[in-house]
């Protein structure tokens, strides 16, 4: 696989391709970052772009994982002090589920977002955005129903560590699009660069296939599952006998295996009795798709080793976080 072809699969969208191109032509200590808020426990959806960042690691980058703690604060996450304590143990569990230690520099967003040169080129940016552009930047991330102004802030604050990071490549879900959008637009206008971005893609709801799967509002897999649960949330996942379901459902276990199990697993092998046609085993997702499509792999099949091997991915992370407990 070639550098452009790691940096970029499973990739929703690239902004723009020919940005990417050139950083894919010398990849080396070229540096990519992702934020979070900081959340106790990580779920599926921030494993997606730490399945990225390993993917930028392998190809030479070295990343930048924001511990966006004023964001948070901003996003009325609970004070400043839970916010604190819930980034130590994100970091960790990042540390646990692979990433590369030595290739990982973990930044919290209030050891420069409070600096004097920061907070007046925040300034800048807020005269240069209108309310509403920054209030429909956060359609897909604000907490509640009232829009405050703390969370106009927030986008333009996004934008600005992309360039107090220093970094090459943005990184985020398609949730953060609008935001990365306005970034583009913004900085230049202050005289910064425009960042170069990558969004991973949002994963349907595990239950019905529908939207996009919301920790907040759904079922999603965490570090904190046990191996039955995730066997449990997995069993009653929907799971139709196509990559391709009706209308605009997906089949979210087909996503799972696509953007979680594939990239972390060299071969896939669905265990089956003799019986049933013996074990099945598959070097790539596409191979796994087309038998489930032509009915070779049975659905319930699929889903008893997805659970095992999500269970295998989230088991040092939720060993790590019964150590910090104990
Ligand atoms: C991501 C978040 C917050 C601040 C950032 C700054 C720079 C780069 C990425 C950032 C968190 C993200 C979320 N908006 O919804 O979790």
């Amino acid at each position: 696989m070639d550098a452009y072809e790691r940096i970029t699969r499973n990739a929703a969208e690239v902004v723009t391709e020919e940005e990417v191109e050139a950083l894919a032509e010398d990849p080396d200590g070229k540096r990519a970052y992702v934020g979070y808020e900081p959340s106790g426990v990580l779920h599926i959806g921030h494993l997606l772009t730490a399945n990225k960042l390993i993917d930028l690691q392998e190809a030479g980058f070295e990343v930048v994982v924001l511990l966006a703690d004023v964001h948070a604060y901003l996003n009325d996450k609970g004070t400043f002090e839970e916010i604190r304590e819930t980034a130590e143990r994100m970091k960790e569990q990042f540390l646990a589920y692979g990433l590369d230690e030595d290739a990982t520099e973990f930044r919290y967003g209030s050891e420069f977002e409070n600096d004097e040169d920061y907070v007046l080129d925040l300034h800048e940016l807020e005269r240069e955005t209108s309310i509403s552009r920054a209030e429909r930047a956060m359609s897909e991330i604000k907490s509640g129903d009232t829009v405050r102004v703390s969370q106009a802030v927030y986008p333009l604050m996004q934008a600005l560590d992309i360039e107090y990071l220093d970094v090459d490549l943005a990184i985020g879900g398609m949730e953060q699009r609008k935001v990365h959008m306005l970034a583009r637009d913004v900085l230049p206008k202050a005289g910064h660069d425009a960042p170069t971005c990558l969004h991973t893609p949002l994963i349907a709801d595990l239950s019905t296939g529908e939207g996009k799967m919301s920790s907040s509002t759904g079922i999603s897999i965490s570090m904190e599952d046990s191996t039955e649960d995730i066997a449990e949330k997995v069993n009653d996942a929907f799971c139709p006998p196509t990559a391709n379901p009706d209308g605009d459902l997906e089949n979210p276990v087909l996503q799972i295996f696509e953007y979680h199990v594939f990239p972390r697993v060299e071969d896939v092998v669905v265990e089956r009795p003799d019986e049933y046609g013996g074990d099945l085993r598959y070097e790539r997702y596409a191979a796994l798709e087309a038998d489930l499509d032509s009915g070779e792999l049975h659905p319930q099949d699929a889903k008893t080793a997805l659970a095992g091997y999500l269970d295998d991915l989230i088991a040092p992370g939720r060993e790590r976080l019964r150590e910090l407990r104990d």
